[in-house]
């Protein structure tokens, strides 16, 4: 299944250092995944509420915004039973303002009161993976959350502001025409302030989207890590043995960002995925999951300060997940340049290195 002739060698069973076709002991490695960072729960990221498109949110406010002027209207007449007077006409459109107000600051004020707090109370894990996502964020587009933030406090200072001002107005007034025009201006003046923020929200939106992509891993079941140089086979291991479905091309840096599978309790037979049914990985419907497959981004053999985002991630997932890291390793040659076989090699010896507490296979069966 694995091979490009010999091409799918997988060496050592991560720091246990087991070959793949051995059987790993599923209960050592529960152990370990409730040993560390069991505590602290992982999948906060994920729930994260993001902002929607500023035309979205400002058609929601104007949405909610009507329905209340339909409602006031007709509590306004089934109470006087007679036409509306200018009084009237005012308290209603006041009230339909305050609507619009709440329905743009209060997501607004949930998004900064998140953002302010967003490191906090994180597993290890998703906090440098947060922090990795500002760091590729920042070198992207050049921005930083902190001013996005400045900004939507800022917008959102700003709405309520000119609302309120706008209701004091209609307090005055005593025409509906003039009402309507202090009305409609005051929307209208939103509009253009949710445009003018429109990066702020836009980079906050980016930002939500990422750390929600995160794979939601628990740690009650055993996690097995894939990881090795770039283009030698991780991805079609994990869409071979698990649920998983990564991008697999012949070209390095295919996968961007780490990407969680299954394995189902076999008993059930097999799995459908987009390619078809695939025997013996399990299904999901009431199965028991028997542990979870990470396929990592490909790492390159060299120093850690020239190791790009992706390369970073895969350390971080190797140094904060209680797991079981499998490193791949091609020995066909066919996986280009950047992963010839000595490379292959040297990195696998970088990165025990790098972790030298993580027992190997062969410490352990020389006890
Ligand atoms: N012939 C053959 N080709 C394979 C086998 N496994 C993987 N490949 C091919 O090797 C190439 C790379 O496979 P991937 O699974 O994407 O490799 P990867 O390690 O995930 O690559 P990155 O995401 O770039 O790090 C693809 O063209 C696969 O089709 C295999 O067992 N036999
Ligand atoms: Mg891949």
């Amino acid at each position: 299944m694995l091979g490009r002739g010999v091409r799918q060698a997988m060496l050592a069973g991560g720091w246990r250092w087991r070959a793949m076709h051995s059987q790993p002991d599923v209960s050592e490695v529960v152990e370990l995944s409730t040993a560390r960072g069991g505590e602290v729960k992982l999948g906060k990221l994920r729930q994260l509420v993001n902002l929607p498109p500023f035309d979205e949110m400002f058609g929601i406010a104007r949405k909610k915004m009507l329905a209340c002027i339909d409602v006031e209207l007709r509590k306004a007449h089934k109470k006087k039973k007679s036409e509306l007077n200018a009084l009237d006409f005012a308290n209603v459109h006041k009230l339909s303002l305050l609507a619009f107000s709440s329905s743009i600051s209060i997501p607004l004020g949930e998004v900064l009161k998140q953002n302010e707090n967003l490191l906090k109370g994180l597993h290890d894990f998703e906090r440098v993976a947060a922090e990795l996502i500002f760091e590729d964020s920042r070198r992207n587009n050049g921005q930083e959350l902190d001013n996005a933030t400045a900004g939507i406090t800022e917008l959102r200072k700003q709405i309520v502001f000119d609302l309120k001002d706008a209701s004091s107005k209609i307090s005055k007034l005593k025409n509906k025409d003039e009402i309507m025009l202090v009305h409609n201006t005051a929307l209208q003046k939103s509009k253009v302030l949710l445009a003018q923020h429109n990066n702020d929200i836009k980079l906050i939106r980016n930002y939500v989207k990422r750390f929600r992509s995160l794979p939601f891993i628990d740690l009650s079941v055993p996690l097995f890590v894939l990881v090795g140089a770039p283009n030698v086979g991780k991805s079609s291991i994990v869409k071979a043995v698990s649920t998983g479905e990564p991008e697999v091309a012949d070209y390095i840096f295919t996968t961007r960002k780490i990407l969680l599978g299954h394995i189902y309790d076999t008993t059930y037979g097999g799995w459908q995925c987009q390619d078809g049914w695939r025997e013996g990985v399990g299904d999901a419907g009431d199965a028991e999951m028997k542990m979870e497959v990470m396929d990592t981004p490909g790492v390159l053999s060299r120093n850690d300060e020239d190791r790009n985002v992706m390369e970073k991630m895969t350390i971080a997932a190797m140094e904060n997940l209680p797991s079981n890291i499998i490193f791949v390793t091609d020995l066909s040659e066919t996986s280009g340049s950047k992963s010839k076989l000595e490379l292959q090699l040297a990195l696998r010896q970088d990165l025990r290195g790098k972790f030298p507490n993580r027992e190997t296979g062969r410490k352990r069966r020389n006890d």
